[in-house]
């Protein structure tokens, strides 16, 4: 091991002694030990290193969740290079975006589409494109396999970037939100630390490996604790009812609690091992909170953060630092700097509505190639304009009640209205749009868009809705599309939002 300060020294270091205990269990029943993690890793990391990539250079990967994906994932900081994960649900002129703004030196994607990504990716001077399928075939692997099993792991500062994690623009445009090595084990350890990772702790990991709840804050932890995951390709709320009793740990976005409580089968008993419960990255409703607790006698351990910061306030896990409160999103993590501060920057009064700012060794440096802003997101005395907004109470509990930014977080997902409107408003026959976000009984907020056709054109939901299917990804698409002569605009001649998400609100309702 050297005394580097690489982000994977640091979890390699956490593994067992002893290679051969299971690491990785797949709900295909293959096992993966922690030697085949310390192998596969290495062979991955010794091909990057046989490209002659330049210092710096990005790995983009838009592949299926597996244990290989993983793997890339581990052998990009191993060997010292910048990761950037994609959502699979990108499509091609979002991914075209991602990779001319990033300009990867490799890309790695699913074999169905190569053809496709390939062309952009040359297109955009990318040299090397790679393919990786959920079946362990394609290219990465076939030329990894010609690689040594033994890798020096690559020394890296803190401050070296370690990762680029797109979060999209109230402008439209994504931005690249750069992670160093630092900011990422500053964070892993905290939450190692605070939410008691013990030995024996079993992880059940369903979530996406392409934002930072599934990729940074379960598997960071996990691997920092030595701890095995169980690994679910995709969320299915049966799978993971069944493994329950074989695990302590499960992270999930409040949609998963929901669809988690459907299922009959999520008993006492079936919890009776879990440990702990994390839900993250959008508001869980307190009624979702209460009736899990009633149902299974666990509270679930709700905390905040951002792509930007990896994670910033948790409730409590151990008893004695207080009490998980509903609704709120706890105190800040230790060594994370939480305030609230009015439009003209002086400080909120305890429970006094504002912006949230943060601070700490967690947060970002900047975004990739946009020092404007960078500098307009930081305050002059460095703190993070979160976007958010909250209030703090008198034993420091952030509550957030809102938000500034124009989002909308479905099932746990971002999209930016900006950038579905821009994509409707592309369209043939539409004069204008809005979209937003109303309260949704699965997803949290379901996105729906107004539309105000030009005079004379022939509009409706279903052609709108299939030409957005080629072009965003599918969370982003609206739920519902409306047809509309014109929308409410105030004397300043701004779109009336809030008036749209009223009238609109009981859209889903539940039942
Ligand atoms: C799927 N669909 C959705 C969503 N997901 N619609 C709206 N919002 C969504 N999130 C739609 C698809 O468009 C499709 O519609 C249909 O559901 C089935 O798609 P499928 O992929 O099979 O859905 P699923 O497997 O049921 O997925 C639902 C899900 C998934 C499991 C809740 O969205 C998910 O894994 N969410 C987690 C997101 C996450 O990890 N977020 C963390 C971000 P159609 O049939 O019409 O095409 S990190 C973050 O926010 C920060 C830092 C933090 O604090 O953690
Ligand atoms: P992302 O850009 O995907 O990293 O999303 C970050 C945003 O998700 C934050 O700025 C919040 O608006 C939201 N978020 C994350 N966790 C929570 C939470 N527990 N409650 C409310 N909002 C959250």
């Amino acid at each position: 091991m050297n005394d580097s300060a690489n982000l994977f020294a640091a979890l390699r270091a956490a593994w067992p002694a002893d290679l051969e205990l299971p690491a990785l269990e797949t709900e295909h029943g293959a096992v993966y030990s922690w030697r085949d993690l310390e192998r596969g890793t290495a062979m991955i990391a010794n091909l990057l290193a046989s490209l002659g990539l330049p210092e710096g250079a990005r790995i983009a990967a838009q592949v299926e969740k597996s244990p290989e994906a993983l793997m890339l994932y581990l052998a990009v900081l191993r060997a010292g290079y910048v990761y950037l994960p994609l959502n699979t649900a990108y499509q091609a002129a979002e991914v075209e975006y991602f990779i001319r703004n990033a300009e990867p030196a490799v890309v790695v994607c699913s074999g169905r589409n190569f053809q496709w990504v390939s062309r952009l990716a040359f297109t955009a001077g990318t040299k090397h494109v790679f393919t990786l399928n959920e079946d362990r075939s394609g290219s990465l692997l076939e030329r990894a396999a010609h690689m040594s099993d033994a890798h020096e792991i690559a020394v890296k500062q803190p401050g070296d970037l370690g990762c680029i994690v797109y979060t999209s623009g109230t402008t439209g445009r994504s931005k690249g939100a750069m992670l160093s090595h630092g900011n990422m084990l500053s964070n892993a350890l905290t939450l190692k630390s605070h939410w008691d990772w013990r030995p024996g702790d079993v992880l059940i990991h369903a979530l996406p490996i392409f934002h930072v709840h599934g990729l940074f804050v379960a598997i960071h932890g996990a691997l920092l604790n030595g701890s095995k995951m169980i690994w679910l390709s995709r969320f299915e709320p049966g799978a993971v009812v069944e493994r329950l009793p074989r695990a302590t740990v499960f992270m999930g976005v409040p949609t998963l609690y929901v669809r988690l409580l459907a299922e009959p089968g999520l008993t006492r008993e079936a919890c009776a091992n879990m440990r702990l419960f994390v839900s993250g990255s959008a508001p869980l409703l307190p009624d979702t909170f209460k009736a899990f607790r009633e149902r299974t006698g666990h509270t679930i351990l709700e905390r905040y953060g951002m792509s930007e910061t990896v994670m910033l306030t948790s409730n409590p896990c151990k008893p004695e630092h207080g009490e998980r409160i509903a609704g709120t999103v706890g105190p800040a993590l230790p060594g994370v700097g939480v305030r609230i501060v009015r439009d003209d920057g002086s400080a909120c009064a305890v429970d006094e509505i504002g912006h949230v700012q943060v601070k700490g060794p967690n947060v970002f440096s900047g975004y990739w190639r946009m020092p404007e802003k960078t500098a307009e997101e930081f305050t002059a005395d460095g703190w993070f304009r979160t976007g958010d907004v909250g209030r703090l109470d008198a034993k420091g509990y952030l509550t957030i009640v809102g938000r500034s930014k124009d989002l909308i977080i479905s099932g746990g997902y971002n999209v930016y209205p900006a950038e579905v409107e821009g994509f409707i408003n592309e369209l043939p026959g539409v004069a204008e749009s809005a979209v937003i976000g109303v309260p949704h009984p699965d997803f949290g907020e379901g996105v729906v868009a107004l539309v105000v056709p030009r005079p004379g054109a022939a509009l409706d939901e279903a052609a709108i809705t299939a030409a957005l299917r080629e072009r965003i990804a599918n969370f982003k698409r609206p739920k519902r599309v409306f047809l509309v002569p014109e929308l409410p605009r105030n004397q300043m001649g701004k779109v009336q939002k809030n008036l749209l998400r009223e009238q609109h609100a009981a859209l889903f309702a539940a039942g």
